[in-house]
């Protein structure tokens, strides 16, 4: 009896510790089934870790290499940005001496010299067709002080003609500031270092904003007169030629008025000599 109790106690107590062994196996870490066995787990997740951080080493080196490029290529980007920059500003103050190099020009009829801020290109005789002459050139010339010539003859044959030019004004005159009737004038070509000049007919004064370069009297050929003739703003205060006093009636120039009809009046006004202006900017 005893021993039956006991043999079968036995038999339980061991179907419960397998029971309770075969529960613990699903829940713990995978086990190790020697120290070998161990050792050589541990060892694999070593290598594997290491394996892990080489990677990551070399992922970090290629990120870093990248992010120096980028900024270096930025710096590259920027100077040249900043090297634009400044070639575009030098261009842009250039411009205004440009301009201001390649200055304009014109012709001060009846005076020899120009003003202060002028170069004198060169001194000549005002000049044109006769007065009664039915061609040669319709326009007045300012004909060099100083004349240099290519090949001539003597011919007078199939030519056009030009003479000197005399202001033709009654005596005592209400325009001009001295006695010119019969006078013959000069004149200068001036160039000016400003980019713009515009001889204005019908003004005394410029507008804002331009400059003086002379002020005169509008002048053409005698209405009358067999032409085309062009006009041209002769110094209100002109200079006149040694010895030009005679009455030489050759290329003759003479105040020129308004006439009211299809030119409004006012502003303008009739038989009233016209005013001139040759204005740069
Ligand atoms: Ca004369
Ligand atoms: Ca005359």
């Amino acid at each position: 009896m005893d021993s039956k109790f006991v043999i079968c106690w036995c038999v339980m107590s061991l179907i419960v510790l397998v029971t309770q062994q075969s529960k613990g196996d699903l829940d713990a870490e995978p086990k190790c089934f020697s120290r070998f066995d161990y050792e050589y787990k541990m060892l694999q997740k070593l290598v594997s870790l290491e394996q892990t951080i080489h990677n990551l080493k070399d992922s970090l080196a290629d990120s870093k290499k990248r992010i120096e490029e980028l900024s270096k290529n930025n710096e590259q980007t920027t100077q040249y940005l900043k090297d634009s920059l400044a070639e575009t500003i030098n261009k842009i103050q250039e411009l205004p001496k440009k301009h201001v190099d390649y200055g304009s020009v014109y012709i001060r009829w009846g005076r020899n010299e120009c003003q202060d801020n002028a170069e004198v290109i060169y001194k000549g005789f005002t000049a044109g067709k006769k007065w009664n002459g039915k061609g040669s050139g319709s326009d007045t010339i300012c004909l060099p002080e100083d004349p240099s010539w290519f090949n001539y003859s003597t011919s007078d044959h199939q030519r056009g003609h030009v003479y000197g030019t005399e202001i033709d004004v009654e005596e005592p005159n209400a325009v001009f500031e001295n006695k010119v009737n019969n006078q013959d004038i000069p004149c200068v070509a001036c160039h000016i270092q400003k980019g713009s000049v515009i001889m204005i007919p019908g003004r005394s004064h410029c507008y804002t904003g331009w400059n003086l370069e002379y002020a005169g009297y509008v002048m053409t050929a005698f209405h009358d007169h067999p032409g085309p003739h062009n006009h041209v703003c002769v110094d209100h205060h002109p200079d006149f030629l040694q010895g030009g006093g005679g009455n030489n009636d050759q290329h003759i120039l003479y105040l020129t008025i308004s006439k009211c009809g299809s030119l409004p009046c006012p502003p303008y006004a009739n038989d009233r000599e016209l005013a001139c202006v040759v204005c740069s900017k």
